[in-house]
């Protein structure tokens, strides 16, 4: 894609670390989904784990798959954006992984200022080499508002772990302790942590290298969302070998009933 017509949200991306895109799905859409996420996964549900994550509950993937909520990812508007967000062509790389964070603590939240950050490892190819080659799609069924279990994230901390990780000393520490907080903060970084809030319908991107972190859910409403990796397609020879896992990243019985649009978008056919 030119750079010269590059969507707002891609260029927020590319600038935050993360961005968001409002009005995906229509409301009557986001009920759907969010209906059937509060029927699969329950606060003891053995189909999900909660790790040090406190109330926020995940689906234990590809063991346990949603065929309904995975669908999602054919949506065409879905499709759309994540079409402004991966140059050429993309597939769907592994099974959607639904999470509900219900009422409760899970990682700190902005209002006690205990929030604490983390960043899901460290990439060896630099940000803006990556950006545009991936898309990790947070879709929303219900609003989050704030304090409502949010994916909290501090804007443009992608380029100062970039900066740090390449000292060695700093990324063995962070290896170690991967932990991130107002006290511990990095010298050059504005401890400035954002709530990703929106309406039911809507889609967030993040890379894993902003600092960031799931948080407390201090309402009533549980946080319904689901989880989307895409990924720009390879070579002839990426594909083929792709195309050799699939049943390692997808539900077996989810592929075998998939219908030809999704068999499509991860790779089967
Ligand atoms: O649930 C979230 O918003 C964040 C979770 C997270 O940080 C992760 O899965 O690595
Ligand atoms: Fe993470």
């Amino acid at each position: 894609m030119s750079r010269k017509n590059i969507k707002d949200y891609r260029q927020q991306f590319i600038d935050q670390g993360y961005a968001i895109v409002e009005n995906v799905l229509t409301p009557k859409e986001a009920q759907k989904g969010a209906n059937i996420l509060l029927d699969k996964i329950r606060p003891e549900s053995p189909e999900s784990y909660a790790h040090i994550w406190g109330t926020r509950r995940q689906l234990k993937t590809p063991q346990h798959s949603i065929p309904r909520i995975a669908q999602f990812a054919t949506h065409p508007k879905l499709l759309e954006v994540i079409s402004n967000m991966i140059d050429g062509p993309f597939r769907l790389s592994a099974e959607p992984i639904p999470v509900t964070t219900f009422s409760g603590k899970v990682c700190g939240n902005l209002k006690s200022r205990n929030w604490r950050g983390h960043t899901d490892g460290f990439s060896n190819t630099p940000f803006l080499e990556r950006e545009g080659s991936f898309a990790n799609a947070w879709l929303t069924f219900a609003d989050i508002e704030p304090s409502g279990g949010a994916m909290t994230a501090v804007p443009g901390s992608h380029y100062l772990i970039e900066k740090a990780t390449s000292k060695p000393k700093f990324r063995a520490e962070k290896e170690k302790d991967n932990l991130y907080t107002a006290e511990n903060n990095l010298e050059e970084l504005d401890w400035n942590p954002k709530e990703i809030v929106l309406k039911a319908g809507g889609v967030f991107f993040y890379d894993g290298q902003v600092i960031h972190s799931a948080s407390d859910n201090m309402t009533q409403q549980p946080r319904l969302v689901c989880l989307y990796n895409f990924t720009q397609k390879g070579n002839r020879e990426k594909e083929v070998n792709a195309r050799q896992t699939i049943h390692e990243r997808f539900n077996s019985e989810h592929l075998k009933k998939m219908d030809d649009q999704m068999k499509q978008l991860v790779g089967l056919v």
